[in-house]
């Protein structure tokens, strides 16, 4: 499998997480692609030019980090699936899966669009910063340090990390952001939450690693043209 992703070190991936906890990491040929530098094209495998995008030795493409990461548990070789048998504490999980994977949708937006006109930049901020407020406030009280890990807390790392990560540098300036955010400092409960779950061997294995690979433009073109190859054979099959 390859998987090709943005190997930002700083940024804690729930599909690295997933695929570490699934006893699977081994299994998978990291592919670097950063969609928004030149030279970097993956539309072939996947109509958004998005990352992640699985693909399998078939030539399959899988994307949606939602359905990655679900396809990856199914192949764990651990018995500790993230994803809860019990049907309500499943939902619930899944619940909080989208609260982590739709911050982390509002902080991409925010940081992708800064070419946006004085006043309407603003407004624009107004609509989205308010949600990034209150999902981190629900997340602080929902905090449970005796839970079992799931794919919820999994997508909480991945927002987290990438909040911590963007959210003022990478953020155009705003009178509505405040220039010294920092969700440790406001939200206790989840920062102590972070401390813990970041001893996992799972967050530990990538966080704040640089990566060591080819991340090259010509590197990803050559993976993808594999994919396709693959693709070709296997539907001749
Ligand atoms: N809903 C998607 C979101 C993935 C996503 O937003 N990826 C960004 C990471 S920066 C991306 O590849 N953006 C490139 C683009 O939008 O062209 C998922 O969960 O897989």
């Amino acid at each position: 499998m390859k998987l090709f992703y943005s190997p930002i070190h700083a940024f804690a991936h729930k599909v690295l997480i997933t695929a570490y906890e699934a006893g699977i990491w081994d299994k998978i040929e990291p592919v670097a692609v950063y969609p928004f530098r030149e030279g970097y094209d993956i539309t072939p495998i996947n109509p958004y030019n998005k990352v992640p995008t699985l693909t399998l030795d078939n030539g399959y493409a899988l994307y949606g980090s939602q359905a990655i990461v679900e396809y990856l548990d199914s192949l764990s070789i651990n018995d500790n699936s993230l994803y809860p048998k019990d049907m309500n504490i499943r939902i619930d999980t899944l619940r909080r899966l989208a609260l982590s994977d739709t911050l982390f949708d509002i902080l991409t937006q925010l940081t992708l669009d800064p070419d946006y006109g004085e006043g309407k930049r603003e407004k624009f901020i107004q609509w989205l910063w308010p949600k990034v407020i209150s999902s981190l406030t629900v997340m602080d009280k929902e905090t449970d340090l005796n839970r079992n890990f799931d794919i919820g807390d999994a997508a909480q790392v991945h927002a987290l990390t990438y909040l911590e990560l963007i959210v003022p540098e990478y953020v155009p300036n705003s009178d509505i952001i405040p220039s010294n955010f920092d969700y440790k400092k406001n939200y206790r409960n989840l920062d102590k939450w972070f401390k813990q779950v970041s001893k996992r061997e799972s967050i530990k294995f990538h966080y704040q690693k640089p990566f060591d690979g080819d991340d090259s433009p010509e590197n990803c073109k050559r993976h993808v043209k594999q994919v396709l190859e693959l693709q070709e054979l296997y539907k001749s099959k």
